[in-house]
């Protein structure tokens, strides 16, 4: 950059479709494919597509991966669609360097933040364009979308977070975001495990 210069950002948010456009943007494709063992109903996954997109994400990631005082931005999309009675839904996470917080908001459609303490006390938070979340330390978070059109979310998060996907891989979270009569409800594990 020369001094006095006045240049555009060389990544922004397409408005259209809120997808990240410029460079450098890293894309990521979620199929249900790959995701089948995170939905309660595997019968129900194998009805659908291994194909079908699940979620994407846009990340922009001005620095290395673990720079101390860095941020990272992203917008992920959640596409409409349920396995069985379980809305679709990100893989979710703790950050690996799990005292990291981040900041989510609803950008377009309707869901469910759902977050999970190191206690494994589930809770949920309403996601609609506008909302605000923090993300606290040792909080585990995983997007689900409770609508009809696609659920845009952005975010910002520390550049030396890492994620700790292993955790919810093995245990999961300790409720399950379901549709019961039309509406969506967090309903514990252990009740609708045979
Ligand atoms: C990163 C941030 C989001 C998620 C994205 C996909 O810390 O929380 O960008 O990566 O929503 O979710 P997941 O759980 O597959 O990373
Ligand atoms: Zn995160």
């Amino acid at each position: 950059m020369n001094p006095l210069e006045i240049v555009k950002s060389p990544v922004e948010i397409d408005p259209d479709n809120f997808e990240l456009k410029g460079s450098p943007v890293v894309f990521l494709n979620r199929t249900l494919g790959e995701l089948a063992d995170i939905f309660l109903d595997k019968n129900g996954a194998t009805l659908i597509p291994s194909a079908t997109p699940v979620y994407t994400v846009h990340s922009w990631l001005p620095v290395r991966e673990w720079t101390p005082g860095g941020l990272f931005f992203g917008t992920s999309t959640i596409m409409p669609g349920k396995v069985g009675n379980e809305y679709f839904m990100t893989k979710g996470h703790f950050h690996e360097l799990a005292d990291r917080s981040e900041f989510y908001w609803g950008i377009q459609g309707k869901g469910v933040l759902i977050l999970m303490d190191r206690d494994r006390n589930t809770w949920g938070e309403e996601v609609y364009p506008g909302s605000l979340h923090y993300i606290g330390s040792e909080i585990a978070h995983r997007l689900a979308n409770t609508g009809d059109d696609n659920l845009v979310v952005g975010a910002c998060w520390p550049s030396d977070s890492g994620h700790n996907y292993e955790e919810i891989a093995i245990n999961g979270f300790s409720a399950r975001l379901v549709e019961i009569d039309g509406k969506p409800v967090l309903v514990p594990q252990k009740n609708i495990l045979n």
